[in-house]
């Protein structure tokens, strides 16, 4: 019986090390090797190559070695096994420090006293908003939506959120469905994306959206922050509603296109901070112990954590 390890980018050898630790019982195996194709009875993928969990006889479930799990969807061969998904409280914090950060530099104008001090300008400026000022607007009201918001309302910002069901989280003004989009975005400084790549979200940050954002804010113009994934947005609109100032500023951790090409007008675009795909960084050795922890549940009879629903796509 084994486990394989199915990814395309990262180091293979270190991660079967940890899942030998994790899961002594099982042989763990790892594609482009040869291997019992009748023997594996779980996958642990990220960015599998198309087609490669096909033809797995034994195949019993499928683990996302991430939170999300659009890069396991686009193998339009992957088997029709229950598919679980990353829930990791330390991957959760790191998604809340990201967003807590990025609003806090647009909150403090760090940007604006970074420029000075290259400039060695001493300009003593008073007119410092209260976080109360700020909206922050939440696309996404899931694990990490939810944690991110708590924080950022923690810190005193006057925070809404965007699901697709209605959710109802006290303290916490909540809007819900394409119904819901306008009126949140209406009351929106900083745009804050946590929402899965799922046909329904593709595209959705677009310049209808942009447009759309509270005016008259103490940013100075409307923000946003995505850490979600980079096929909900609109690059080209991105770019174009920031050279017309529809946008103040946009924090990117994730593109359409990944690694960000080198002749990307994000790298240089005075309105753009990227960061590499790194907003919450999964720590390896927590998700091979979650893993090894639902194989455990199944083998017990019990149903996965964190499953995913096929239908939502998320
Ligand atoms: P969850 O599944 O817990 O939450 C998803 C949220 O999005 C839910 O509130 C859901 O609504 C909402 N949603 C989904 N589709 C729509 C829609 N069409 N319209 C409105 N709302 C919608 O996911 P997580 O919070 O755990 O993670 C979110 C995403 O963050 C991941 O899918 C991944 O892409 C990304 N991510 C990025 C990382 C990075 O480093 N940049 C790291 C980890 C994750 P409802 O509540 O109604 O179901
Ligand atoms: C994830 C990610 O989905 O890192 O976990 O993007």
């Amino acid at each position: 019986m084994s486990l394989l390890i199915a990814m395309s980018q990262w180091d293979v050898e270190s991660w079967r090390e940890r899942f030998r630790r994790v899961l002594p019982g099982l042989d763990i195996v790892a594609l482009g090797e040869p291997f019992d194709r009748r023997a594996v009875r779980y996958a642990a993928s990220w960015k599998h190559p198309e087609g490669a969990l096909a033809g797995l006889p034994a195949l019993e479930a499928v683990f996302s070695l991430g939170a999300g799990v659009d890069h396991l969807f686009r193998d339009p061969r992957l088997p029709d096994v229950p598919i679980a998904r990353v829930v990791d409280p330390d991957l959760t914090s790191r998604m809340s420090e990201y967003v807590a950060l990025h609003c806090l530099i647009a909150l403090r104008q760090q940007r604006r006293y970074d420029r000075q001090q290259r400039l060695a300008q001493w300009i003593d400026d008073r007119d410092q908003p209260a976080a109360r000022d700020v909206r922050v607007g939440i696309l996404g009201m899931g694990v990490l939506g939810l944690d991110a918001a708590g924080k950022l309302m923690a810190l005193g910002f006057d925070v809404a959120a965007w699901s697709r069901t209605p959710r109802q989280v006290e303290g916490l003004p909540s809007f819900a469905g394409p119904e819901g989009l306008g009126p949140f975005l209406a009351r929106t400084d900083i745009l804050v994306n946590l929402l899965p790549a799922t046909p329904e979200t593709e595209g959705l940050l677009d310049r209808r959206v942009f447009t759309q954002l509270a005016r008259g804010g103490r940013l100075g113009g409307p923000m946003l922050i995505n850490a979600g994934r980079g096929a909900t947005q609109n690059e080209t609109d991105i770019l174009a509603c920031l050279d017309e100032g529809v946008l103040r500023h946009a924090t990117l951790d994730v593109f359409r296109e990944e690694p960000l090409d080198a002749s990307s007008r994000f790298w240089t675009h005075p309105g753009v901070t990227v960061t590499p795909h790194n907003a919450a960084m999964s720590a390896p050795d927590a998700i091979c112990a979650l893993i090894a922890r639902q194989i455990g549940r199944l083998e017990r009879g019990l149903p996965l954590e964190h499953e995913v629903d096929r239908a939502r796509g998320y």
